[in-house]
């Protein structure tokens, strides 16, 4: 693929939005702030290898040694990590129920507020299929629950993103089977628009491994700009990435916020990401409108392909109906 002729095209395309919506309010003070606000664990600087150091002393901001290789990992990809574990509990049908450890061994039971909310989960499908974001209700006990997010049959991995008071944010992951027959769902194939409850939205940008590119994505219903987003967890649209193959987790949030007097409400939600390797991605936007919170899916291919995508969805004329077709 034309990697190189894609990505001026994008940077084209991003002059114009920023110079539109910087154009819509006058920028007073001191320079914007930093973009980019994130709450993955590539952030945290701690290391795959011993999680006995939680107080190191790190900022929010990546330090910024802009390395590539494995020093960093993603987030949601441990069930343990800084002495903090994520364990489902038993819950009753209907429902999910999980506790966080911390490093005493006891469950966590104070949580600085991030986003709005003390804690975020996010579930998808090992085949990146059945994604959602809710946000559970904790108990006294430190046992976090909520109707069960987990749609059907399948094997889930449930991330768990949030900040223990006196700690750093952390994102945890851990796998949950949901028995029952299970149905191939291969990725679909990479695309630039998606629509979701009558809204279309148009993706702008495409992620480059190991720095910081912008995604844009621009919302729309009936052929008419939406101008009328609503702040979601303080802001007007939140972007999980989750990597195909392991589900690394990334959670950003768009560049300006529903208060700070120069950032529209639509059409367009600008996102500084950064994805950790070359490779496929599902993205997924939470955007609200209408009182109603929506999700659009993308899936985007960052830096070379090794290959054509391991898996794309069968092209129309593949052979509806034809047993063991979709083996990809
Ligand atoms: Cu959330």
């Amino acid at each position: 693929m034309n990697t190189a002729t894609k990505l001026s095209g994008f940077a084209l395309g991003l002059a114009t939005v920023f110079a539109g919506a910087y154009g819509i309010g006058h920028v007073a003070g001191p320079a914007a702030p930093a973009a980019e606000i994130r709450h993955d664990t590539t952030d945290t600087d701690h290391d795959s290898g011993t999680a006995d150091h939680g107080e190191t002393g790190h900022g929010d901001g990546d330090t910024g040694d802009g390395d590539t290789g494995g020093a960093h990992l993603p987030g949601g990809l441990l069930v343990s990590e800084r002495g903090y574990t994520l364990q489902p509990v038993t819950a009753p049908a209907g429902e999910f129920a999980f506790r966080i450890t911390g490093p005493d061994g006891a469950p966590v039971t104070r949580y600085d507020v991030a986003h709005d909310r003390r804690m975020h989960l996010i579930v998808a499908r090992r085949d990146l299929s059945g994604f959602r974001h809710v946000h559970p209700e904790l108990a006294a006990d430190g046992t976090w629950r909520v109707a069960s997010p987990l749609a059907g049959p399948g094997v889930w991995r449930a991330f768990a993103d949030f900040t223990p008071t006196g700690g750093e944010p952390l994102t945890l992951g851990v796998d949950v089977t949901v028995p029952g027959p299970l149905a191939a769902r291969p990725l679909p194939a990479p695309a630039t628009t998606a629509t979701v409850d009558g809204y279309t939205v148009t993706l702008t940008g495409t992620p480059e491994p190991g720095r910081t590119s912008r995604l844009t994505l621009t919302v729309s219903r009936a052929g008419r700009p939406v101008t009328d987003l609503q702040p979601y967890l303080g802001a007007y649209g939140h972007l999980v990435a989750l990597r195909q193959g392991d589900l690394a987790y990334l959670h950003v949030h768009p560049e300006g916020t529903p208060d700070d007097g120069r950032t529209p409400a639509g059409p367009a939600v600008t996102f500084a990401a950064e994805v950790p390797s070359a490779g496929a991605y599902r993205l997924y936007l939470d955007f609200r409108h209408g009182d109603a919170v929506h999700t659009a899916e993308f899936t985007v291919l960052a830096g070379a392909q090794p290959a054509p995508a391991p898996t794309t969805a069968p092209t129309p004329d593949a052979g509806h109906g034809t047993p063991g077709h979709g083996h990809s």
